[in-house]
C-alpha cells in the first residue's frame, strides 16, 4: 500500500511528541524528524527514527479473538466479538450491579478517545469503575501542582523558556535516555552561561551533562528541598515580595525548614553540607530558575510531598510566573498531558471537570444529552481497581484500551492473578501484549499514523497527529469499536460518529468554560499554527502558552504552600533486603516494551533487562558483567544479568521495566500507594541479591 506522498505527524511514543515527516511505501517507509516543528526542530531518538516497523509488523493483530474451548485464542469475526462482549457485559450487570463492569484507559489515547472512553463508561456502560494508566506516570506531580497552583498543565510554559533560565534543576528525570531532542535546550541554556544541576541517584547520561549533580540517597527528595530552604531562609535569599503577593502559608513551611539544618540533612540525603549551602547560594542568587521533576521524586508513596516540596522551592524563590522561571513537571505517556483532562479518571469529566461538582455535571448532562442523575459518581484509583478485580464489590468484567497493566502496575504478580481472576477481560491492542495474553476478548485497533486525532504535549500544545496511510484489513479504530459496543448495548444513540473530527467537536464543546478548555481549538487552527496551547476559550483566542504570570487560579488568586515533613519509603533496606531497588526505563525501549521489543534495531540495542549493580557490590558478591543474580523483595524474585556500572549509588539497583513474565522488574516493586495521588512506589523497594551463577569461560 502506498503512503500518499510526505505526511507531517508525530511520534508513537513519548510525550515530546516529536514532529516526524512520512514517506515512502509502507514496508518500505522513511521517517525523517520535522525541522519546522518547533518542539524537536528535526531531532529525532532512535524509536521514533524506526516507529514505521510498527506499522505493518508480523505481530500485528488483524483479526478479533477469542478463548476457544481449549483455552487458545482464535480467530473471530467482529460481529462475534462485540457480541459476546455485549453479552458479558449485560451478564455481569445483570448479576452484580453497574459498577462490576470497569473500563482501563491509557495516556497512549488521542485526546479523541479519551474523551469518548470517559463518555462510554459513564453513558454506555452507566459505571462509575473507570480510570487509567496515567495514575502510574505523572498524577503526583498533578496533584501537587492543582493543589499549589488551582491548575495542573505538567509545563505552565514552552520548552522554549527552559534554554533561557539562568539555573535549571531536574529532579529524577532522566531526559538525555527519556526525551533525547530535549536535550538540545539544555545544550543552549549552558551555551548561554546557564547552569544545569541534576538531583538523581544515578550518574544518568543526563547528569554527565550538568553543572552539579546532586547524588541522593533514593526516596529523599523533601529532605534535600527543606534543607535548601533552610539556608534560603537563614541567608534572607527567598523572595519576601513575591511570597507577600502571591502567596499563602509560607509561615508553615519556614517552620518546618527550621528543622532540616544542613548536617541533619546530610545524615538523611547522603548529600554532603557543603554541597546543599553550594546549591541554595546558586539558587538563590540566579535571577531566573526553573524547577523539573520527572518521576524520580513522583513515582513514590511520597510522591504529592515530594512534588510539593520541589514546588515550594519554586515558589519560595519567587519563580512561578516569572519569565523563563517556574516549576514544571515532564509528562511521560503520548498523550500523558490530553489523556489525563478528558474524563478518563475515576473523579473526573472532560475539561478537568470534577465529577462530584453539581454544575460541572450539568454542564456535560447538557453536551452528552443525558440526565445529570444518570451520570455516575467517582469510581476507584487505577491501582485500587485492578487490585480488587474479581473480588466481592470490585470489578469482574474490565475493558482494556491501550495499556498493559500485567507488565506495568507494582506488584504485577498480584495484578495477573486479579486479571486471570476476571469473570471476562477485554483487551484493545496492536500487538498481544501480557496483558491481552490473559483476554477473554482481543479487539485489533489501528494505531498512530493509522488513524486522525490531537494530542496534547508535555507543554499543554494540542497537536494534529495525521493519518499516513490505512489500518491493515480487519482492523479498527477504538472509536469505532466504542460505537459498535455501545449500539450492541443499545446505546447507540449517544454514540453516532467514529470520526474524531465530529468526537473533537463534540469534547471542544464539553469543555467549554472548563479548566482546560478547547472550544477555541480546531484542527485547521493547530495545521495552521503548529498547535495550540489550552487554554484556549474562543476561536480568536491566541492560546495560552504560559500560565501564571498574573494570578494562579485558585479562589484568591494566591498559590499555596503545601508543607509535609519528609517521611521514609514504605520500604526501606534491613538486613534482610540491604539495598534499595530502584526501577526505569533505557534509552531504546518504551514502557512495558510491547511497541519497542518487537523493533529489531531496538533489541540489538538492549535485547533484555539487566540489572545494574555497583562495583563495589559486584566486588563483594563476587559477580562481573554477564553473571546471573537473583533479585528478591517481599513479594517475589527474579534472574536477571548482571551490568556492573559506576554510575549509580553503592547502597541501590536499578532494573528497568521494559519486559513482561519472568523478567518483569514488576513482580518485584512496592504496591504502597501516595494517600492523595494513589501513585505506586516504583521507585523504591528493598531487595536482596543471591543465587549467583557465573557466566561459563566459554560465554
Ligand atoms: N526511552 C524511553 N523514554 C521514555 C519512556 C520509556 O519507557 N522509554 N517513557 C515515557 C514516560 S511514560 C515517562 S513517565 C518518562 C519518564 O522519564 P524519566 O522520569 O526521565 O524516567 P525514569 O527512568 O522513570 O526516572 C528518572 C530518574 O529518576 C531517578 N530516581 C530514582 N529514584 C529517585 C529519587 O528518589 N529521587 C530522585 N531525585 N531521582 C530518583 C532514576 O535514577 C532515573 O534516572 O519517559 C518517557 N520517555
Ligand atoms: N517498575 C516500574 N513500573 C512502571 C514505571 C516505572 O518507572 N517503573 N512507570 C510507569 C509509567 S510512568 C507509565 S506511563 C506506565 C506505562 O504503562 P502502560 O501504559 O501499561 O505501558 P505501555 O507499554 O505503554 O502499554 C500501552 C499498551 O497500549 C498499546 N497501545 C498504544 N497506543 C494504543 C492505542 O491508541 N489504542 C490501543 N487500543 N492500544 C494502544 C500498546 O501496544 C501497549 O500494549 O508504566 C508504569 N510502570
Ligand atoms: S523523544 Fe519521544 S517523541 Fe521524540 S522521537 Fe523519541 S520517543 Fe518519539
Ligand atoms: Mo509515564
Amino acid at each position: 500500500m502506498k503512503v500518499a506522498g510526505e505526511t507531517r505527524t508525530h511520534c508513537p511514543y513519548c510525550a515530546l511528541q516529536c514532529g516526524i515527516r512520512i514517506s515512502g511505501q509502507v514496508g518500505e517507509v522513511s521517517i525523517a524528524g520535522d525541522t519546522d516543528f518547533p518542539v524537536n526542530r528535526g531531532r529525532l531518538c532512535v524509536k521514533g527514527f524506526t516507529a514505521a516497523v510498527t506499522l505493518r509488523h508480523g505481530d500485528r493483530i488483524t483479526s478479533p479473538m477469542a478463548r476457544s474451548a481449549d483455552g487458545v485464542l482464535e480467530a473471530i469475526s467482529w460481529e462475534d466479538a462485540i457480541d459476546r462482549i455485549g453479552a458479558a457485559v449485560e451478564r455481569t450487570q445483570r448479576e452484580h450491579g453497574r459498577d462490576a463492569v470497569g473500563v482501563f484507559g491509557s495516556g497512549a489515547l488521542t485526546n479523541e478517545k479519551a474523551y469518548q472512553l470517559g463518555k462510554f463508561a459513564r453513558v454506555g456502560l452507566s459505571t462509575s469503575s473507570i480510570d487509567y494508566n496515567g495514575r502510574f506516570c505523572m498524577s503526583s506531580a498533578a496533584a501537587a501542582a492543582n493543589r499549589a497552583f488551582g491548575l495542573d498543565r505538567g509545563l505552565p510554559f514552552p520548552l522554549a523558556d527552559v534554554a533561557e533560565a539562568e539555573v535549571v534543576v531536574l529532579a529524577g528525570g532522566n531526559v538525555g535516555d527519556t526525551m533525547p531532542p530535549l536535550m538540545q535546550y539544555l545544550e543552549a541554556q549552558r551555551a548561554r552561561g546557564g547552569r544545569l544541576v541534576v538531583v538523581d541517584p544515578r550518574r544518568t547520561v543526563t547528569a554527565e551533562e550538568a553543572t552539579l549533580h546532586v547524588s541522593l540517597v533514593p526516596g529523599t527528595d523533601a529532605a534535600l528541598v527543606y534543607g535548601l530552604l533552610h539556608v534560603l531562609i537563614r541567608e534572607r535569599m527567598v523572595d519576601e515580595a513575591y511570597i507577600a503577593a502571591r502567596t499563602d502559608g509560607f509561615e508553615r513551611l519556614r517552620a518546618l525548614s527550621a528543622s532540616y539544618w544542613p548536617n541533619r540533612v546530610e545524615r538523611i540525603t547522603g548529600v554532603p553540607e557543603g554541597r546543599i549551602v553550594e546549591l541554595a547560594r546558586l539558587l538563590g542568587r540566579a535571577s531566573s530558575v526553573i524547577v523539573l521533576t520527572g518521576r524520580g521524586p513522583e513515582q513514590q508513596s511520597q510522591g504529592v510531598a515530594n512534588a510539593s516540596a520541589y514546588i515550594n522551592l519554586a515558589l519560595a524563590l519567587g519563580m512561578v510566573g516569572r519569565p523563563n522561571s517556574g516549576y514544571g513537571c515532564l509528562t511521560g505517556q503520548g498523550n500523558g498531558q490530553g489523556g489525563r483532562e478528558h474524563g478518563q479518571k475515576a473523579d473526573q469529566l472532560p475539561g478537568y471537570r470534577d465529577i462530584r461538582d453539581p454544575e460541572a455535571r450539568l454542564r456535560v448532562a447538557g453536551v452528552w444529552r443525558v440526565d445529570e442523575a444518570s451520570i455516575p459518581g467517582p469510581g476507584r484509583s487505577a491501582q485500587e481497581m485492578l487490585s480488587t478485580l474479581g473480588e466481592p464489590g470490585g470489578v469482574r468484567t474490565l475493558l482494556v484500551f491501550g495499556a498493559n497493566p500485567a507488565t506495568s502496575a507494582a506488584d504485577s504478580g498480584m495484578i495477573e492473578e486479579r486479571l486471570a481472576s476476571l469473570d471476562f477481560l477485554i483487551v484493545s491492542d496492536f500487538f498481544l501484549s501480557e496483558t491481552a495474553a490473559l483476554a477473554d476478548v482481543v479487539l485489533p485497533s489501528a494505531q498512530w499514523a493509522e488513524e486522525e486525532g490531537t494530542m496534547t504535549n508535555l507543554e499543554g500544545r494540542v497537536i494534529h497527529r495525521r493519518a499516513a496511510t490505512a489500518p491493515p484489513p480487519g482492523v479498527l479504530t477504538d472509536l469505532e469499536i466504542l460505537r459498535q459496543l455501545a449500539e450492541r448495548l443499545g446505546r447507540g444513540a449517544w454514540f453516532p460518529s467514529s470520526d474524531p473530527q465530529h468526537v473533537f467537536d463534540e469534547l471542544r464543546c464539553a469543555t467549554a468554560g472548563a479548566p482546560a478548555d478547547y472550544s477555541g481549538i480546531s484542527y485547521e487552527r493547530i495545521d495552521r499554527e503548529r498547535g495550540v496551547f489550552w487554554p484556549c476559550p474562543s476561536a480568536k483566542h491566541p492560546g495560552t502558552p504560559r500560565l501564571f504570570t498574573d494570578s494562579f487560579p485558585t479562589a484568591d488568586g494566591k498559590a499555596r504552600f503545601f508543607v509535609a515533613d519528609h517521611r521514609a519509603p514504605a520500604e526501606e533496606p534491613d538486613r534482610d533486603y540491604p539495598l534499595y531497588l530502584s526501577t526505569g526505563r533505557l534509552l531504546a525501549h518504551y514502557q512495558t516494551g510491547n511497541q519497542t521489543r518487537r523493533v529489531e534495531t531496538l533489541q540489538q540495542i538492549e535485547s533484555r533487562p539487566r540489572a545494574q549493580i555497583h562495583p563495589a557490590t559486584a566486588r563483594r558478591l563476587g559477580v562481573t558483567d554477564g553473571d546471573e543474580v537473583v533479585l528478591t523483595t517481599r513479594r517475589a524474585s527474579g534472574r536477571f544479568p548482571v551490568q556492573v556500572s559506576s554510575s549509580l549509588r553503592e547502597d541501590m539497583v536499578f532494573l528497568p521495566f521494559h519486559w513482561g513474565g519472568e523478567l518483569s522488574a514488576n513482580r518485584l516493586t512496592n504496591a504502597a500507594l501516595d494517600p492523595i495521588s494513589r501513585m505506586p512506589e516504583f521507585k523504591v523497594c528493598a531487595v536482596r541479591i543471591d543465587g549467583i551463577t557465573t557466566a561459563g569461560v566459554n560465554e
